[in-house]
């Protein structure tokens, strides 16, 4: 558990919890151990999806991959603990006693519903099914939304909803979570084709070879491109009744079409 999570990564779940609070008000210090648990959860994600009986692949981080270094059925547990420390993390009031316990209980369940069969396993469930298959723009999206930008979505809305967004704001962060956790892995599709393997720290190459459904296989890579960056000025557009506080949000959202890891 801790050779995958102190491996490195851009901490860019956590980062949205603490940034989706201070944009309304919140104090990160408060939101600090659910945004922990929104990086566990992100990290066992990436440990089960190495597996060999998902994608296969050797390097992460930078550095090689769990069952690598582990052997699978450590990587295995090592995933399910993760996931399982991030909801004794999440629900841990003594922990975060400024926040209402009723909150909590919001926000943990919130993150529940995105990363589950209606969520994020759904979306994975389908990619591995579209595997080799040719696929539509609607089932792609279905995809990318689902597999990627549900759990992006989950942590702006659990630093808004932890530090007592109203109804309108709450709304706003949604819109654009759901329109940056598009584009992030539009983005994260370029990057497999385009990107330094030093750099970004995986395999690149993957999901050709692999040959799973993608924005640049089906769109082309300028196109795709320009996908990404509309979906992220339409993300924060929705930012617009939000002043200096939400600039670490907008700040971000850019830096999602931006990267080059
Ligand atoms: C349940 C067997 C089983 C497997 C689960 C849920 C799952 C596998 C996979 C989720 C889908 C997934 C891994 C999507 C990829 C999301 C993505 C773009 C990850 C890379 O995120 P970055 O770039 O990584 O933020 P760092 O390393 O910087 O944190």
């Amino acid at each position: 558990m801790l050779y995958s999570v102190l491996a490195g990564g851009k901490r860019l779940r956590p980062v949205l919890v603490i940034a989706a609070a201070e944009a309304v008000g919140g104090n990160r210090k408060d939101v600090l151990p659910f945004a922990v648990a929104a990086e566990y959860i992100h990290t066992y994600t990436l440990i089960h999806d190495d597996l060999p009986a998902l994608d296969n692949d050797d390097l992460r981080r930078g550095k090689p991959t769990n069952h690598k270094v582990f052997g699978e059925a450590i990587a295995i547990l090592a995933g399910d603990a993760l996931l399982t420390q991030a909801f004794y993390l999440m629900t841990h009031s003594g922990l975060m006693g400024s926040i209402p316990p009723g909150k909590l209980l919001q926000a943990a369940h919130d993150m529940t519903g995105a990363i589950g069969t209606s969520g994020m396993i759904g979306g994975q469930v389908v990619d591995i099914e579209s595997e080799g298959k040719p696929i539509n723009a609607e089932t792609l999206e279905y995809i990318h939304i689902h597999k990627t930008g549900r759990l992006i979505k989950a942590c702006i809305r659990a630093g808004a909803i932890l530090s007592q967004a109203g109804v309108d704001q709450l709304e706003s962060l949604s819109s654009y979570g759901e329109q940056i956790g598009l584009a992030f892995q539009i983005v994260d599709d370029i990057l497999d084709i385009t990107a330094d393997q030093g750099l970004l720290g995986k395999d690149i190459g993957s999901d050709a070879e692999k040959e799973k459904a993608t924005y640049p296989a089906l769109y082309g890579l300028d196109e795709s491109k320009k996908k990404a960056e509309k979906l992220v000025e339409e993300g924060i557009a929705c930012l617009k009744d939000f002043g200096e506080e939400a600039e670490p949000l907008r700040s971000i959202g850019r830096f999602f079409t931006q990267r080059a890891f």
